[in-house]
């Protein structure tokens, strides 16, 4: 057709740098390549390689520590086995002072000090244990989070253990990396609850799915309203918005979440990197268009929202401590990794527990914690008095008990703060001034991406920089205002460039004014 003089020609994007190289080669290409990366060694791996590509199989090289990479793994629902947490002590433990490793906020695992020249005898053995560390970065899918307790809470409604790995299979070809879905727009978090209670941060995913009986009454069908669109990015924070549909607990959720992958892939902006998140486009599309779009993708019509969720206002438990299971004489124990780091050793530990006491099997938590399901009542109290039960801690003290941290400044490029350690010693610091009556959850990250969640806290840190008597030292932005569970809101920033030095007096008072701490 020829255009006349009134029309406009369609608007062309002009793409985004990371685009580029993904037009030129795939990122799951290198997949292919790793033999000749691990003998050339990382210093001769083309650049987009080496940063960019490689992200696309979890190895994360790491500007701060050159030549020792990241390995970020796929743990859906954070369940691993004892088997598959020795590997990993293994591989960690053959790099020395270098190994160690972080559970994410996202209840997965890092793994750090790797070599390439390892990666490929490495990903041998992920493939003989079942572990997988595909699509783990980049434009992918994240780690699927879900309720840790899943299959074993009193509390629960739906067992979303097998659906999730549905949901991984479909996106990650039953882990051999899947075209389809590794070219998104930009990163992407799916979460299922299942339980009662809201523990995952659902709101802040790009779908989750809520448990909801289908009429709102608990005589009708028992399934899932799904949630769309949350997002933290250094541009725009938002929770997710309902995309009034209600899907039965079946495989129906993994036809949404393909679906919505379809379209988001398919109508993505893939311009300003800012502004590329699911939430962007839904705002272009208009939810009604997205929705419809959903549908046609999936062939079938989606049922309408269900009046309410069936998540309760108990609030959100952060596991710790000892549970009675729904299977009788049964138990988990919720243990306090402080902001999440381990080592070799604290890894071995951890499959020796779950092995004497468990069934094998061990959970990780968003809170950055580990979870030992399966102690029978009769080993309970031997279980309690083992050496690590009391470094990783059943009550930890109020405010280190509380405390979630991103990596920060000693792992990560793009931190303007250390994170982690400053985290746990103020913490410390203050629960031996304070007498703090009730919980106080904080979150720190280092630099606006927002990776550490201080929007869900009651106090969130955010690292920057600030000037004080003329020098530029180390900051944080506070939040205050996060809330988790059933009546989710993210916090606001109340204060400004705080230098970390400042930050003790500045906490005392707030924990003092706000949260009816006292001097002890
Ligand atoms: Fe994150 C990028 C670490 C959860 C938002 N995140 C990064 C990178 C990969 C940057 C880099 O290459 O250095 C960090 C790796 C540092 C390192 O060496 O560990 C990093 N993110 C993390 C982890 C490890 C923080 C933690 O200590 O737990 C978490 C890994 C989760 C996992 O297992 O996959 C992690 N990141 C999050 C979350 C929280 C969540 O998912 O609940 C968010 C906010 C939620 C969201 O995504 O909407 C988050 N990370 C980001 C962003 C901002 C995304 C955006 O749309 O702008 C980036 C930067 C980017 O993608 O450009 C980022
Ligand atoms: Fe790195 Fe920033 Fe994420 Fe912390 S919030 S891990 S500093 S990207």
């Amino acid at each position: 057709m020829v255009a006349t003089s009134t029309e406009t020609a369609p608007k062309v994007e002009k793409l985004n740098k990371f685009e580029k190289y993904k037009a030129e080669k795939d990122g799951l290409a290198v997949k292919g390549e790793l033999d000749k990366f691990a003998e050339m060694g990382w210093e001769a791996v083309d650049k987009t390689d080496l940063t960019g590509r490689l992200k696309w199989l979890g190895v994360f090289y790491r500007e701060v520590t050159p030549g020792k990479f990241m390995l970020r793994l796929r743990l859906p629902h954070g369940i691993l086995s004892s088997h598959k947490m020795r590997i990993l002590a293994e591989i960690v433990q053959q790099y020395g002072d270098d190994g160690c490793a972080d559970i994410t906020t996202r209840q997965n695992l890092q793994l750090r000090g790797v070599r390439l020249e390892d990666i490929p005898s490495i990903f041998e053995r992920f493939e003989q244990s079942g572990l997988t560390s595909i699509q783990s970065g980049m434009d992918n899918v994240r780690n699927i989070t879900g309720s840790p307790v899943a299959g074993i809470a009193a509390n629960e409604l739906i067992d979303t253990q097998d659906l999730v790995m549905k949901v991984q299979d479909m996106i990650t070809n039953n882990s051999e990396g899947n075209p389809a879905f590794s070219n998104l727009p930009r990163k992407f978090n799916i979460a299922l609850e299942g339980s009662r209670e809201d523990s995952i941060h659902s709101e802040i995913n790009d779908i989750a799915f809520i448990p909801a009986f289908q009429d709102g009454e608990e005589d009708s069908e028992l399934g899932f309203n799904v949630i769309v669109g949350g997002l933290f990015s250094a541009r725009r924070c938002d929770s997710a918005i309902p995309l009034n549909a209600w899907v039965p607990a079946d495989d129906t959720v993994v036809e949404v979440c393909r679906a919505i992958l379809s379209v988001f892939r398919d109508n993505g902006s893939r311009g300003n990197r800012q502004q590329t998140r699911l939430m962007w486009l839904i705002d272009a599309m208009g939810l009604e268009s997205f929705r419809a779009a959903v549908e046609r993708e999936m062939g079938q019509s989606l049922a309408p929202a269900a009046p309410k969720d069936a998540i309760t206002d108990e609030g959100k438990s952060d596991h710790l401590g000892v549970y009675s299971q729904k299977q009788p004489g049964l138990n988990y124990v919720g243990l306090h990794v402080p902001v999440g780091h381990i080592y070799a050793d604290d890894m071995f530990e951890m499959a020796r527990l779950a092995e004497v006491y468990g069934n094998g099997e061990i959970r990780l938590t968003v809170e950055q914690n580990v979870i030992i399901p399966n102690i029978p009542d009769s080993r309970l109290d031997a279980f309690l008095q083992e050496e690590p039960v009391q470094k990783f801690s059943i009550a930890p003290s109020t405010l280190v008990r509380t405390q979630v941290s991103c990596t920060g400044s000693r792992f990560c490029n793009f931190a303007l703060i250390e994170t982690k350690q400053r985290a746990h010693a103020i913490a410390q610091t203050l629960d031996a001034q304070l007498n703090v009556p009730d919980s106080v959850r904080m979150h720190w990250t280092g630099c606006p991406n927002s990776c550490g969640q201080p929007q869900v806290a009651d106090i969130g840190f955010m690292g920057t920089k600030a000037r004080k008597d003329g020098k530029a030292v180390e900051a944080v932005d506070i939040y205050m205002g996060g809330k988790v569970g059933k009546h989710a809101q993210l916090g606001e920033r109340v204060m400004k460039g705080v230098p970390c030095e400042d930050l003790e007096g500045v906490l005392t008072d707030l924990l003092k004014e706000k949260f009816g701490a006292t001097a002890k």
